[in-house]
C-alpha cells in the first residue's frame, strides 16, 4: 500500500508538558509502517475555546504512514491513554491530546474523524507550529501561512522547552568486550583518543555522572565546555563550575535553556556506565573508540541495540566508530535546533 503524509497536532496542559510531548513523539516514531518525518518547535499557547484552564504547550508533527487514517487515529488515542490522558470534558485540560489535522488529498467526514480537522483554520495554536513544517501546504483554498496571518491576534509564542525527542549524542571508549573502566578510571589513556574526545566535545555541553565528575583531572570541569552532572545524590555544586541536574526533567530543562542561549550546540553524554544506560533512549548518535584488546574492567557499556554503524576509521590499536539510531525519523535536526532559538 502507498504511504501517505499525515499532519498531526499535539497539545498538553497538565503535568510535565514538554516531557509528555517528547514521549508522545518517540512513541509515534515507532508505530508500525510509520516514519516520523518532521517535528515543529514547541509553542506556549493561551487556551482556546474553554478559557479557564492552564496554558498549553503545542506542537505539530508529520508522519509518513501506510496505516489507514482510522487506524492511525486509534494508535494516537492509545498513546494518549498510555500517557495518562483522562477524558473529562470537551476541550478541557489534558495531559496529552494528539489530533489528526490533514492528509493531503484526503477528505472525510465520519463520526470518529473529520479531515481536514474542522477547527484547523481557526486555531493559531495549530497553525503556527504547522507553518513551521508545512507553511506552503494548501488547506481550504489558502496556505497554512496565510491562515496563520488571519489568526495572528491569538496568543502563541515559541517555548523554551526542548522540542527534540532525541537531543543527545554520546562518546565512549570501550575495549573488545564493552569494558569501560576499572576502579573509577578509564581502561587506558590513549593520547590520540584524548585528542579525539577534545575535538568532538570542545565548545559543546558534556553530561556526566558523579563518579565521572570526580575522576576528572583535579576534579575540575572540562575547560571550554558546559559541564553538566546528572546525580540524584549530590545536593549542590554551586560555585564549582559544574551544573547539577538531579533528575531527567531537570536535565531537559537545562538543555532547553542552553538551546535558547545558543542553537546548534551538541549535548554529549560522556559516561559512566549508569549514565550511558539512562540516556541511551534519548541518544541519536554515538562516537565509540573501539579498542582491539580486552582489559580488566568492572563496568561495561550497554548494548547498542537499535543503532547502526555508519562510519569506521581504523587505527593501529583501535577504531573510531560512529553509530546512528535506526529510528524512523528523517527530520532536519539542524533546522529544528535553529528554530528552537527563535523568540
Ligand atoms: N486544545 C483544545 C481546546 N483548546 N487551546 C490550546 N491553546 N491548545 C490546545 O491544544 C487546545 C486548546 C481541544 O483539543
Ligand atoms: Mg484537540
Ligand atoms: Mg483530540
Amino acid at each position: 500500500m502507498k504511504a501517505r503524509i499525515c499532519y498531526l497536532s499535539l497539545g498538553a496542559n497538565l503535568g510535565k508538558r514538554g516531557e509528555t510531548l517528547r514521549e508522545a513523539l518517540r512513541r509515534l516514531a515507532v508505530l508500525p509502517e510509520t516514519k516520523l518525518v518532521a517535528i515543529s518547535p514547541f509553542y506556549e499557547t493561551a487556551p482556546w475555546g474553554k478559557l479557564d484552564q492552564p496554558a498549553f504547550l503545542n506542537a505539530a508533527a508529520a508522519v509518513e504512514t501506510q496505516l489507514e487514517p482510522l487506524v492511525l487515529l486509534r494508535s494516537c488515542q492509545q498513546i494518549e491513554q498510555e500517557l495518562g490522558r483522562v477524558r473529562h470534558e470537551h476541550w478541557g485540560a489534558r495531559t496529552i491530546d494528539i489530533d489528526l489535522l490533514h492528509i493531503p488529498g484526503v477528505k472525510m467526514v465520519q463520526p470518529e474523524l473529520t479531515l481536514p480537522h474542522p477547527y484547523l483554520v481557526q486555531r493559531a495554536f495549530v497553525l503556527r507550529p504547522l507553518a513551521d513544517i508545512a507553511g506552503d501546504m494548501s488547506i481550504e483554498g489558502r496556505s497554512v501561512r496565510e491562515w496563520c496571518r488571519l489568526t495572528a491576534e491569538q496568543q502563541v509564542s515559541i517555548s523554551a522547552e526542548l522540542a527534540d525527542p532525541w537531543p543527545l549524542r554520546l562518546i565512549a571508549c570501550l575495549d573488545a568486550k564493552g569494558g569501560l573502566g576499572y576502579r573509577g578510571d578509564l581502561l587506558v589513556r590513549l593520547p590520540e583518543d584524548m585528542k579525539h574526545f577534545r575535538e568532538l566535545t570542545i565548545g559543546q555541553a558534556v553530561i556526566m555522572g558523579r563518579r565521572t565528575m570526580e575522576s576528572l583531572p583535579g576534579g575540575r570541569p572540562l575547560p571550554d565546555r558546559v559541564n553538566i552532572v546528572l546525580s540524584k545524590t549530590l545536593l549542590s555544586l554551586d560555585g564549582t563550575g559544574f551544573v547539577l541536574c538531579r533528575s531527567l526533567p531537570e536535565l531537559w530543562q537545562e538543555l532547553g535553556r542552553l538551546q535558547q542561549e545558543r542553537a546548534g550546540r551538541s549535548y554529549y553524554c560522556i559516561g559512566g556506565a549508569e549514565i550511558y544506560k539512562t540516556l541511551l533512549p534519548y541518544t541519536y548518535e554515538a562516537d565509540i573508540t573501539r579498542l582491539q584488546q580486552t582489559y580488566q574492567a568492572d563496568c561495561f557499556f550497554p548494548e547498542l541495540t537499535d543503532f547502526e554503524l555508519v562510519e569506521r576509521r581504523k587505527r593501529q590499536e583501535y577504531a573510531f566508530e560512529r553509530y546512528e539510531a535506526k529510528r524512523r525519523t528523517l527530520f532536519d535536526r539542524k533546522k529544528l535546533l535553529a528554530h528552537g532559538n527563535l523568540s
